[in-house]
Order: structure tokens, then sequence, then C-alpha cells
């Protein structure tokens, strides 16, 4: 018994320092994480049906809670294995099949960069310590468990700091005026420009591709007149349009903040797309991370080569150099983060998401209200509420709350920024003492009144009435 639990220890150690160890070179070698790879293994080819209630139940913290449940499922399996007598040949064997599995799965939607055979020594290295870890003592083996994963800790920071770096300072040609709306002074007004460290960050990978700026081209292909090939410096010199707009995820449920209100900069896909591309055709993105999604050329021409957010060039988890928007089409089917290639084809595309049963895109964003500010405990009487509404790319014209069953009333707007982006509101409500339910909706430019029916985001985005309940004294 006292034998078992110490072998099945030493097994988890072992796996723990080997992984420490693959987790380290792949960080110095700028290669792919292996424990991400197989995180990113389960995001993949996770069904629908699995990962919209994850998405739901987790929220933001979806990413790290797969990466332990990968990191707790390899350590246990190290210690069932550490349990086994020892066996050269099956400990050989073992170690191959981790290294060989590690391999392919780093190696998958890497980059050109990180497929170099850098990914292998990463994982081979951590096999083969692991291996040497399983051969020796708890003596050998915990200080070089803890080394590894303070190295592995320090690596790992760095390459957080890399990715996270605020972009360098861009300009447009005509800037525009200074973002205000005169809401500035309301109580406890969400910001009208999202900063980009609170800006949402959605995507299929388990950490940002780091994109080497000096060798990427956007290039433009397929039925076209003539080809493209632009480096960064070539977009830049193309001359930057600012313009502000609200970017949507389709999962974002009622009350939620899967959205962010951005200050873009970018060059217009009409200046690309116009003697180029056949009307009725499709303009497929093409990312770095392997993800793609299809736009209507005609829709896309709305649309931008984004390459900055709020008065710097993009950061890495928002797809530095570029991406592509078309504001008023929900996230996934807006265009790619990381966006190496435009095709354009007549012929329709596996869209990544289509491919994973979501709906044929362009998806439009479903104008929503969203109450933020509203103390959930208050004194009877006049009570401010404030919040957002949003319709890109049509605009909010009016936007109304109601306090239980009662009439809807107006709220006060702020101006409008831009049609494509989110609106400021607020409203006074008259409470009685007692417990209430608040309610906001809006109607948009076109006049059409929000959809009061609650829906989830699948399959065509959330519908519904955000509603936050106070009670009165
Ligand atoms: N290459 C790539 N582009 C992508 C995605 C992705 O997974 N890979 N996710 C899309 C989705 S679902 C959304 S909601 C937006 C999110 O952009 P943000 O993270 O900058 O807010 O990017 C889109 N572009
Ligand atoms: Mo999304």
């Amino acid at each position: 018994m006292g034998r078992g639990r110490t072998s099945g220890n030493r097994g988890f150690v072992a796996a723990l320092s080997g992984l420490a160890a693959a987790e380290t070179v792949a960080a110095l070698l700028r290669s792919r994480s292996p424990l991400d790879a197989i995180s990113q293994f389960v995001v993949d080819h996770g069904p629908r049906s699995l990962v919209e209630p994850v998405v739901r139940l987790l929220k933001e913290s979806d990413k790290p809670v797969i990466r332990a449940t990968a990191l707790a499922a390899i350590v246990a399996m190290g210690g069932a294995l550490g349990r086994l007598p020892r066996h050269t040949g099956r400990d050989l064997a073992v170690v191959s099949a981790v290294a060989a599995t590690g391999w392919w799965l780093t190696r998958r939607r890497a980059t050109p960069e990180q497929r170099a055979s850098v990914a292998t020594a990463a994982v081979t290295a951590g096999a083969a310590s692991t291996m040497a870890a399983l051969r020796h003592n708890n003596r050998v083996m915990l200080p070089l468990s803890a080394l590894t994963i303070a190295i592995t800790l320090a690596a790992q920071r760095q390459l957080r700091e890399e990715v996270a770096c605020v972009g360098r300072p861009l300009f447009a040609r005509d800037p525009l005026p200074p973002a205000v709306d005169g809401a500035e002074d309301w109580p406890g007004v969400t910001p009208l420009i999202t900063p980009v460290d609170e800006f949402y960050v959605t995507d299929a990978n388990m950490r940002p591709p780091v994109v080497d700026v000096e060798t990427w081209r956007l290039t433009i292909t397929g039925e076209v007149a003539k080809e493209l090939s632009l480096s960064h410096e070539d977009l830049i010199a193309a001359g930057l349009v600012e313009f502000d707009a609200a970017m949507v995820c389709v999962h974002n449920r009622l009350g939620w903040d899967r959205l962010g209100n951005g200050r873009w900069l970018g060059v217009p896909l009409a200046r690309l797309l116009d003697e180029a591309a056949p009307d009725d055709g499709l303009l497929v993105t093409q990312a770095v991370d392997g993800w793609d999604c299809s736009i209507p050329v005609a829709e896309a021409r709305r649309g931008y080569v984004v390459l900055g957010l709020n008065g710097r060039t993009l950061t890495a988890e928002h797809g530095f150099p570029a991406r592509i928007f078309v504001p008023g089409l929900y996230g996934q089917y807006t265009g790619a983060k990381w966006v190496t290639g435009l095709r354009v084809q007549t012929a329709p595309n596996s869209d990544y998401w289509h491919a994973r049963g979501w709906t044929r895109g362009p998806l439009p964003i479903r104008p929503l209200s969203r109450i933020d500010h509203l103390p959930r405990r208050t004194r009877a009487g006049s009570v401010q509420v404030t919040g957002v509404a949003w319709a890109p790319p049509t605009g909010v014209q009016a936007v109304e709350v109601a306090v239980d069953d009662q009439d809807w009333q107006k709220a006060e707007l702020a101006a409008e920024l831009a049609p494509a982006a989110w609106r400021r509101w607020r409203a006074f409500l008259d409470l009685a003492p007692g417990v209430h339910r608040v309610r906001a909706r809006c109607t948009t430019a076109d006049g059409d009144v929000q959809n009061s029916v609650p829906s989830p985001p699948f399959p065509i985005g959330a519908s519904g009435h955000h509603t936050v309940t106070v009670t009165a004294r």
C-alpha cells in the first residue's frame, strides 16, 4: 500500500515536471504550449451542444478552466502510470506515444513560424524528463519539478506580457472629433468607448497567435481582376479611416458584456474590392489560426481591414496585425482576427462555425438594451438608471424603460456617436416601497422595436428584455 502510494506520487510528480519542461521549452522557443494544444483540441472538437452550456456556465473563465482540467487529467494519468511496476519497454512506448501525440497536437493550427520542429523538441524534452524523473527517486524529482515549474511560470509570464502589450499609436488621415456624447457626468455611466483592456475577447484559441509583422502579408486572391499582397506598412500608407462601432459576440446574453464599443482604425474594404471583385461573390476571410468566415462581397464593401483600436495598433488578443470588421454583423460573422487572406469565390465556403452547427452567415446583430447602473437596494422615490443600447449599423432612435407591468416610459438619450456605435441612455424611475422588476428596450432608427421574446444566443443571437430586480424601502 505504502509503496503503491509512493510510486503513484512519483508518476504524478513526473507528469507534472514533464509537462512543465515541455511548456518551458515551448514558451522560450515561441512554439505552441503543449497544454494549450491539448485544450485547443477539446475546444475544436467539442460539439456545439456541449460548448454552449460551458460558455454559459463559465463565461469569460472558460479557457482557464479547460486548461486546468487538461492539466489535472494528465497529472492523474501520470499518477496511474506510476503505480504500475517498472517496465522499460512499456515506459518507452508511453513516452513515444506522448511525444508523438504532443508533436501532432502542437503542430495543429500553429502559425508557420510555430510549426517548426521546435514543437517536437519541446514535447520530447518534456517526455524525456518525465522518463528520467520516473526512474529517479523523490530526492531528485521534487527539486527538478520545483525548478521546471518556476521556470515555466517565468517564461509564461514573459509571453503573456508580450501578448498583452499595448500597441503603438496609429493615426487616421481625418481624425474624428473627440468621443463625447453629453453623458459624461451621469453617475455610474458606462464608458462611451470601451478601453482596450476591458474589451471582451472571444476566439477559438487558447492563446492569441503572435504574428511577425515584418513577414506578415494580407493577400487578396481568387476570383479577382488582380491579386494583391499588402504589408502592414502598405495598409497604413493607404490612409486609415477612423470609425466608431460596437463589436458584439453572438454569445452575448441579456445583461452580458460580450460586446464593446470601439473607435477603430482601418482601410475601407471597398477600396480593395471595388474594381476587383464580383458583386455576387463571397469574401472568405482567413486567419493564421485556421479560422475562417465568409461574407457576401456586397456586404463586405461596408467593412474595413482594421489595424487599430482606440488610437493604437491592435493588441494580439484583438487580432494584431489586422482583422476584418463589417459593422452590424455578429463577431463570428464579421471577419477574421489575425487575417492573412481574403479569397473571393462564388462557391459557398465551409466556415469554421457553420461547420460546427451554427447558422450560415452573415448574421445581423439584433438590437438590444442593457441596464448598467441601478442600485439593487435603494430608497423609494426617484431613482436614476443608466445603460447602453445598440442596433448597428442602423442606430438607436429611442430607449424605453418599464417598472413591473406599468407603461413604458421614454429614457433620455445621449448624443449618437455613430449609428453603428452603442448609445448611452438614462431614466428616472419613481419607485414605491417594495420589490420591482425594471426592464429596458430600444427602437432602431428604422422604427423596429427590440424583440421582447426571450431566446438564447443559438441560433440567431439572444433577444428579450434585460430585467433587473430592485428593492425600494
Ligand atoms: N481568426 C479568428 N477570428 C475571429 C475569431 C476566431 O476565433 N478566430 N472569433 C470571432 C468571434 S466569435 C468574435 S465575437 C470576434 C471577437 O473579437 P474580439 O475578441 O476582438 O472582441 O472575433 C471573431 N474573429
Ligand atoms: Mo463571438
